[in-house]
């Protein structure tokens, strides 16, 4: 959205109340966004409207009416439910629970970074479009995106507002500082893919920034990795499940909205009825450790940007091994060029994995692709 276009002199003259101007090409574009991001929410557009608002509208982004409550409900969250506490412990502890695959908070890992919050985000790139999710190319500018959050018949109403979550800033000279602006804290373990450049394999490190109400239903991180997940400004609230629990009886599959799973979820929780679960709310500066194969859901109480990064940890066996399957089974291509590198960089971890079910399968791929002449390493198979 040009700044041009907007002729609404009431918000141009107070500029300390946000812009909150959409003209049709930007309801037009919400209402693709929207309907890439959660199709199972999708509505038609109603082309015999000559009412912007009708014409995109999206109610079942509403249909639970969470902004009408939502000081209450947040206030209800602030305060987690007994039980098991997610540990919080200094960064020598770490690599312990990476072994065990276990949850932790860790204080304090980001007092070098360069501070951000989500409104200062939103202005820094006002003009660049970022993803709010891997599943489907679509883009926004922050602009448009900004107005959208702060409108009264839109993001202030939605259930569960937009967020932005892209793992291809480090691709681009314009956000190129995003990435200069964090250092991966250095008490994680090694990520196994590490020294493979990114575009070659799967997405690994996303900007997570989203106004209250937003965040990210229930779900496992993909194959089979390790993800840290560092809060810079705002407030989030987590709940985290054992790999072992039976993923139907937590709503997994059904792709609902955070603030929603928890507000349908959380007398459930108490009662036990939903088995153990891990819960905790992290707060600026704190570091959340997900173990491999957990499935968990993060809802924002406020305004929050952080940081996330998944990584492929050798520290636990068992973890290793079903990733390595996941990998085999979900990022073929990829899984020959880790492989490779992984025999001529880390014997150690090259001994562990070469047994594996499924590797030998790989290699041998691998070396007669190399017979033939082809180079598997300019296999531009894409994985994004
Ligand atoms: O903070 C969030 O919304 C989601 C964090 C997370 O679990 C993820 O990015 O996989
Ligand atoms: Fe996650």
């Amino acid at each position: 959205m040009s700044a041009l276009t907007n002729t609404n002199d009431d918000v141009v003259n107070h500029p300390i109340l946000p812009n909150t101007y959409l003209d049709e090409e930007d309801m037009s574009l919400l209402h693709d966004l929207k309907a890439a991001e959660r199709p199972h929410l999708f509505t038609p557009i109603v082309s015999s409207s000559s009412n912007q608002f009708e014409k995109y509208d999206t109610p079942l982004w509403r249909r639970h009416n969470l902004a009408q409550d939502w000081e209450a409900i947040a206030e209800k969250f602030s305060e987690p439910l007994p039980g098991n506490r997610v540990e919080i412990v200094d960064a020598e502890l770490v690599s312990s629970y990476e072994k065990q695959n276990l949850p932790c908070l860790i204080p304090n890992l980001t007092s070098t970074w360069t501070p951000q919050t989500f409104t200062t985000f939103l202005s820094t790139y006002s003009d660049l479009s970022f993803r709010f999710s891997d599943q489907h190319g679509s883009m926004l500018d922050l602009t448009t995106y900004s107005a959208y959050v702060n409108h009264p018949l839109l993001g202030l109403m939605d259930d569960s507002p937009l967020a932005i979550y892209d793992s291809e800033f480090n691709l681009t000279e314009a956000t190129k500082s995003i990435a200069d602006s964090y250092a991966v804290p250095p008490c994680f373990s090694k990520c196994l893919w590490e020294g493979i450049e990114a575009g070659r394999k799967p997405p690994f490190q996303w900007i997570l920034a989203g106004p209250t109400r937003s965040g990210t239903g229930m779900h496992i991180d993909p194959v089979g990795t390790n993800a840290w997940v560092s809060l810079l400004r705002g407030l989030k609230l987590w709940v985290l499940f054992p790999d072992t629990i039976d993923v139907d009886s937590i709503g997994l599959v059904e792709k609902i909205e955070s603030s929603v799973w928890f507000t349908q979820n959380w007398e459930k929780l108490k009662a036990g009825e939903l088995g153990q679960f891990h819960m905790c709310l992290q707060r600026p500066g704190e570091t959340v450790l997900v173990p491999a194969g957990w499935p968990h859901a993060v809802l924002n109480l406020a305004d929050s940007y952080a940081i996330t990064h998944n990584y492929a940890c050798g520290e636990n066996f068992e973890v290793l091994k079903r990733m390595v399957g996941e990998v085999i089974k979900e990022e073929r291509s990829f899984a020959k060029i880790w492989f490779k590198r992984l025999k001529e960089t880390d014997r150690e971890v090259w001994e562990k994995v070469k047994v594996m079910e499924g590797v030998g399968k790989i290699v041998e791929e691998e070396d007669s692709d190399d017979s033939d002449g082809s180079d598997s390493d300019n296999d531009d198979s894409g994985i994004h």
